[in-house]
Order: structure tokens, then sequence, then C-alpha cells
């Protein structure tokens, strides 16, 4: 069945409105929910996830030793608003439930979501058996290593967003939030789904990706570059001595900030390094 194959690629290619549909009627007959966008882990990486599913997927289903069918049963009774009591360090992402442990794996390739700092966030969180309840939304603070194990202190106190009993409409909780303006790169997206009218709490991780911030300083710091190759003169040689300062101050490990630091500089202050500076200048 060829072209049967390529139309069901196509549709998980696709973003998530067309891919909703037959997840929702795939979905096990006792099913509560899941975030299907930003597309949860469990989500991606069940039978339903299509082509999203890459080799995150694969060593979670491994490390699970079965498929992630019940990819909207990831819940957990009586934690009652005590999550970071109940749930461990390490194991956020399948909510200590030893059937879902291959969540909790520490990589940086699980199928993602672009999103845009500050930009409005809107949670599609597909529901076959309604409940009442309040939704948090948690982001991973900057800084976060996504190749480390997700614990309790990598997410802020506060939820940047908290929701309760959001409208069920096509078989999917809407959760808006504005987003945090001040993420770059990977992030993990925790999502707590305390009922009321049951005494489960859902939990579940959805990966996500904001723009790296040094390209956008990148572009800011080339504009720069082109206004001072106008200027030239003076101020040309002035830009020499502070660079021999900033060197001086690198070799002393008291290293400007990017923002600032112009033409060598940019060229050594690359990756990661740049990042990791940034952060911590926050
Ligand atoms: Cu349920």
């Amino acid at each position: 069945m060829h072209g049967r194959r390529a139309h069901r690629t196509a549709l998980a290619a696709s973003l998530v409105t067309p891919f909703l549909l037959p997840l929702w009627a795939a979905g096990p007959a006792r099913a509560h929910g899941a975030p299907t966008d930003p597309v949860s882990r469990v989500v991606a990486c069940s039978p339903e996830g299509g082509d999203r599913a890459g080799s995150a997927c694969r060593a979670a289903v491994a490390a699970n030793g079965a498929p992630f069918t019940a990819w909207d049963n990831l819940r957990v009774a009586g934690v009652g608003g005590r999550d970071r009591q109940v749930i461990p360090d390490g194991k956020l992402c399948s909510g200590g439930l030893p059937d879902y442990r291959g969540l909790d794996l520490a990589r940086t390739d699980w199928p993602s979501t672009r999103l845009t700092p500050g930009g409005t966030l809107t949670m599609r969180y597909v529901s076959t058996i309604p409940h009442t309840g309040t939704f948090r939304l948690y982001l991973t603070k900057p800084g976060y290593d996504p190749a480390e194990p997700l614990t309790w202190s990598d997410l802020p106190d506060k939820p940047f967003a908290e929701v309760r009993d959001p409208a069920l409409t096509h078989g999917a909780y809407r959760v808006s939030a504005t987003l945090p303006e001040d993420r770059a790169g990977r992030h993990v997206l925790f999502t707590v789904w305390q009922n009321s009218s049951t005494p489960d709490t859902y939990y579940s991780c959805s990966d996500v990706v904001f723009p790296e911030r040094q390209n956008e300083e990148g572009e800011q710091r080339r504009a720069q570059d082109q206004g001072q190759a106008q200027r030239k003169g003076k101020g040309e040689k002035r830009e020499r001595e502070r660079e021999r300062d900033r060197e001086r101050d690198r070799d002393r490990g008291t290293e400007p900030t990017p923002l600032l630091a112009g033409g060598a500089a940019v060229l050594v202050l690359t990756g990661g390094a740049a990042l990791a500076l940034r952060l911590r200048r926050r």
C-alpha cells in the first residue's frame, strides 16, 4: 500500500491539526489526555507518532520494553499538588511510573516544536475522557542542559501559566499563555494537569526549541561592524585599543559582554561558550 503509506507520512509530517483527528480516533477506549502541540514525548513516540519518532523514540521504547500505546494514561493518583515531593528528580517525564521510564532518557534529539520567546503559546491537550482540573505549565530555566536528567531544580518554582478548566473543543483542551522572553535553544515544557474530578495528576514533557540568541546578536554585531566600517578614522583607532583591552581582559578571565564585543571577540566567543557566558551574566 504505497500510496496510503505516503499519504500517512504526509499527514504526520504536517502540523498537528491533521494529526489530531486520527490520533484521537485511535486512542485507547479508556483514555485521558496528553499534549499534542507542542507534542509531548509520549505522543510523539506513540504508535500514532508517525515520522516524528526518531532515534530518541526508538531508544525510549527500547528502555521501556514496550511501545507507548497508552500515550494518554500517564497519571499518578493522590499527588494533590505535592508534585515536587512525590515525583523523583530525573523521573519527571515518566511521572515516576516504570511503564513510562523511557521518557526520562536525557537526550538532545527528542522530537521538538519550535517556539518564539515572548510569543503566545496555545497548547493543545487531547482528551478523550474530559476531566475538570488545573493545567500548570513550566519551562526549564535559562541554562537548562538537555543532556542531563530533568530535575525539579531545572524548573522555576512557579509555572509561567496556570489555567483552570479550559474549554474542551474538538477533543482537546486549549491552554493559552504568553511564553517567557528569556529562553534560547532546547528546553522542556513540563505540563502538570491536576484533576479536580479525579484523584489523578497527569505529567508530560514536550521538547521545545527557541531560536539561539547568538544568531540575533550576530545580526546586531554585523550591523554595528558595518556602521564602524563607515565611520573609520579616530573611531577605528579607539576600537583597536578597546579590542586590545578586551583581549587582556579575556586572558585574565574577565570577559566583556558579547553584545558589546566586536570583531575578534566575536570569533572567539562562539557557540556554547558565548551562550554560557550570556546566561551567567543575566
Ligand atoms: Cu482520565
